[in-house]
């Protein structure tokens, strides 16, 4: 059956333009097809081919892709800028990381990594703050900031939440965060808690003399998420929380202009990423969820622990560089190490990650055996001898929480 020509879209001999977008998948051709036909079919599929020959009157624009490289199974494609609407993230996956993950063509795709042009990469805002979060809500120096998520997740009720931040803040961590499945449910409501959790920050800014504030999870649909935007703004606070990857890259952008107009920096949690980028030879990467993240305008986003917490990464310290990294201006993003956490893990962990990082621990600070006030002082302990160079044991004479801690959990990872 006369079809396309899939050699249409492979040149090996191509050189990717500046203005291309240059994308590098792993790909596993099905067993009736070889590197280059599939190449060829990735290229086509997601850029402007059909499985059919078409009869087109008058002349096309020619977006199509072009599979310039395959090198055992990594296959590049570089992409026209003119298939792309700027500053339009949803269409641009559509197109990468689209129907190719579904064709037949191939046993098994994965979008691994994507170079992102200069035309495409400033058509988006990028993060309004990224790292400097750290000096200019916190005055951290060169700390790492801390945060703790109340638990349990979810079940605790407003008087309980926000007593458990005072006790936190009082103890020495910096931000309070929601959980991932926590928003406006009616044993905890979102207005209560943001007013409530905000009352026992300013109780605990007096009490310390430090700057402290709380990752509010606002995720949503985005007409409510919006509202809770502004009432956070309305309410004084200084960040929102949005679950990026349920939420889709859409409502992010929406959520990204609002926090624009309010000066409010972005926390993504990346709750579901697994869904695409666990499986080693299928999927998305984390490091191009990460990409994205950045291009949409978060400010601070989890990248995992380094492989010494409860959960698997994908490449923590390679996705940090990533996103530390130079991206035609944009600003970079603090990368957030959360994930079965405690003090004992803490000098590991900024010995692979350093100290532009933010550390959140909820079951490292809860669990404490004396609690929530005593866990965030062993916490913020561990992190400022970390920060400082100085032997955890040692610290752990001057804080004997934090020796109380080491007791407990030693240095093992949780499983
Ligand atoms: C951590 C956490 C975070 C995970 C998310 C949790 O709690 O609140 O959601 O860290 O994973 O619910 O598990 P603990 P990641 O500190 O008690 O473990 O950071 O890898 O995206
Ligand atoms: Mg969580």
């Amino acid at each position: 059956m006369p079809g396309i020509n899939y050699e249409d879209f492979l040149d090996l001999d191509h050189e990717p333009r500046d203005s291309e977008l240059v994308c590098t998948f792993a790909v596993e051709p099905a067993s009736d097809m070889d590197m280059a036909d599939a190449a060829g079919r990735v290229a086509s599929e997601s850029s402007n081919g059909t499985w059919a020959e078409l009869q087109v009157e008058g002349s096309i624009t020619d977006l199509s892709a072009t599979a310039c490289a395959i090198d055992g199974n990594r296959v590049t494609v570089a992409y026209p800028d003119a298939l792309f609407e700027d500053g339009n993230m949803a269409q641009v996956l559509s197109c990468i990381a689209g129907n190719i993950m579904g064709m037949k063509a191939v046993e098994r795709i994965r979008l691994l990594d994507c170079d992102w042009p200069e035309p495409l990469a400033t058509s988006f805002p990028g993060p309004q703050f990224g790292s400097s979060v750290r000096q200019e809500i916190f005055d951290a120096g060169d700390r790492p900031i801390t945060a703790t998520v109340p638990k349990p997740k979810v079940g605790l009720s407003t008087d309980q939440h926000a007593q458990i931040g005072y006790e936190a803040w009082t103890g020495g961590l910096d931000l309070l965060k929601d959980d991932e499945n926590l928003t406006d449910q009616d044993f905890n409501p979102f207005a209560d808690r943001l007013t409530e959790s905000l009352a026992q920050r300013d109780r605990a800014e007096d009490e310390t003399g430090e700057t402290k504030s709380y990752l509010v999870n606002v995720t949503a649909d985005t007409r409510r998420m919006l509202e809770r935007v502004d009432m956070v703004a309305e309410h004084g606070g200084e960040y929102v929380m949005v679950d990026v990857v349920t939420c889709g890259w859409a409502a992010v952008q929406r959520v990204r202009e609002r926090c624009e107009d309010h000066g409010l920096a972005i926390h993504a949690h990346r709750a579901m990423h697994a869904a695409f980028d666990r499986i080693p030879d299928h999927g998305v990467s984390m490091r191009v969820i990460a990409q994205i993240t950045r291009l949409c305008g978060a400010d601070q986003l989890h990248t995992g622990t380094a492989d010494l917490g409860k959960l698997e990464n994908e490449d923590t310290t390679g996705i940090n560089e990533w996103l530390y990294a130079d991206l035609h201006g944009l600003n970079d993003v603090l990368p957030v190490a959360s994930g079965g956490l405690h003090p004992g893990l803490v000098p590991e962990l900024i010995d692979r990650v350093g100290t532009n990082v933010c550390v959140q621990a909820g079951g490292g600070v809860h669990g404490h055996p004396e609690g929530t006030h005593a866990g965030a002082k062993a916490f913020r302990a561990a992190v400022d001898a970390a920060a400082a160079g100085q032997d955890i044991e040692a610290k752990a004479d001057e804080v004997p929480e934090l020796a109380t801690a080491i007791e407990k959990w030693g240095t093992e990872t949780p499983r």
